[in-house]
């Protein structure tokens, strides 16, 4: 007898391959079989642990900037040790695939995916909160804690991510905008879809027409938006999925 779980990934290949403009939106989830935590999964979600508004908003740096820098540490040192997975490598071998990420690390760009547009920022720059366009690398085995600003002396140095409250950057979600309302599939990878305005590109893409492939280890609130939707693994699944596995 045929299983079921294999006849949903062979409807799914189906709809891709007949897909002239693909896209990719994904979420912690991608990244979790590579070791990288993921925000809101029970028991070993960052959020399960942690008050969010404490390490991810721009009042929690202002409240507790140790605390803050030292979780972020903590994550970028799991980076630094980590790999793409055979998700990221099968997203790679698709460079006809726009990849839309609310990922901050960087196993999308190390796996080798060139479209990339990262919405929340990246995890491997530090910036200066106060606004004077500081950029600087950060060594991702050895971060630096707390510093003021070298260049204009402001308090302090911060990841290069958004945090609750803050607007999205400007040109990334310009492109995340435009790869939406162009693409006629997408596919939805390992996020809960809560938060906003980055889960809004599912909706805008259902509404233009696209077909929506979800791969998630369980459904989320994107489900009833889903034409397939893949329950398991994304590391399993997209290598068998996208032909690489
Ligand atoms: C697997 C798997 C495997 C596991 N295989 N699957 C409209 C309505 C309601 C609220 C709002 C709204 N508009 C704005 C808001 C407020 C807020 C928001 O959305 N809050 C909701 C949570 C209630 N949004 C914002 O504040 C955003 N800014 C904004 O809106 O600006 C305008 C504004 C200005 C001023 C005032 C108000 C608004 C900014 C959002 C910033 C998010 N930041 C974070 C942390 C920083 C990045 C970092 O440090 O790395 O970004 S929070 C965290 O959530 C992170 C993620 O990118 C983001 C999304 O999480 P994701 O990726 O979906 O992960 P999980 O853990 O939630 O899900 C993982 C999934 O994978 C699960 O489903 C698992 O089952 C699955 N999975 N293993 C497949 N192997």
């Amino acid at each position: 007898m045929n299983d079921p779980h294999d006849e949903r990934i062979i409807l799914a290949s189906r709809a891709i391959a007949k897909s002239q403009n693909p896209c990719c939106f994904s979420g912690a989830g991608l990244s979790a079989p590579s070791g990288v935590g993921t925000f809101r999964d029970p028991g070993d979600g960052w959020w399960s642990r942690h008050d969010p508004m404490k390490l991810a908003s721009p009042d929690g740096f202002a409240e507790d900037p140790e605390l803050v820098m030292k979780w972020y540490a903590a994550r970028r040192i799991q980076m630094a040790h980590a790999q793409p997975n055979a998700g990221h490598l099968a997203l790679a071998c698709r460079p006809d695939i726009i990849q839309i990420t609310q990922n901050t690390d960087d196993l999308l760009k190390r796996a080798g995916c060139d479209r990339l547009i990262q919405l929340h920022g990246d995890i491997t720059s530090d910036r200066c909160h106060g606004n004077c366009g500081h950029v600087e690398h950060v060594d991702m085995s050895n971060p630096s804690l707390n510093r003021y600003c070298p260049a204009c002396s402001v308090w302090g140095m911060r990841p290069t991510v958004t945090w609750f409250g803050e607007s999205l950057p400007t040109a990334a979600w310009a492109l995340a905008e435009e790869a939406t309302l162009n693409c006629d599939l997408m596919l939805v990878v390992g996020t809960s879809a809560v938060v906003y305005p980055a889960a809004a590109l599912i909706e805008l893409a259902s509404r233009a027409g696209a077909t929506i492939v979800i791969i998630n280890s369980e459904s989320t609130a994107a489900t009833p938006l889903a034409d397939h939707e893949l329950i398991g693994s994304a590391e399993e699944i997209l290598p068998r999925l996208l032909g690489s596995g």
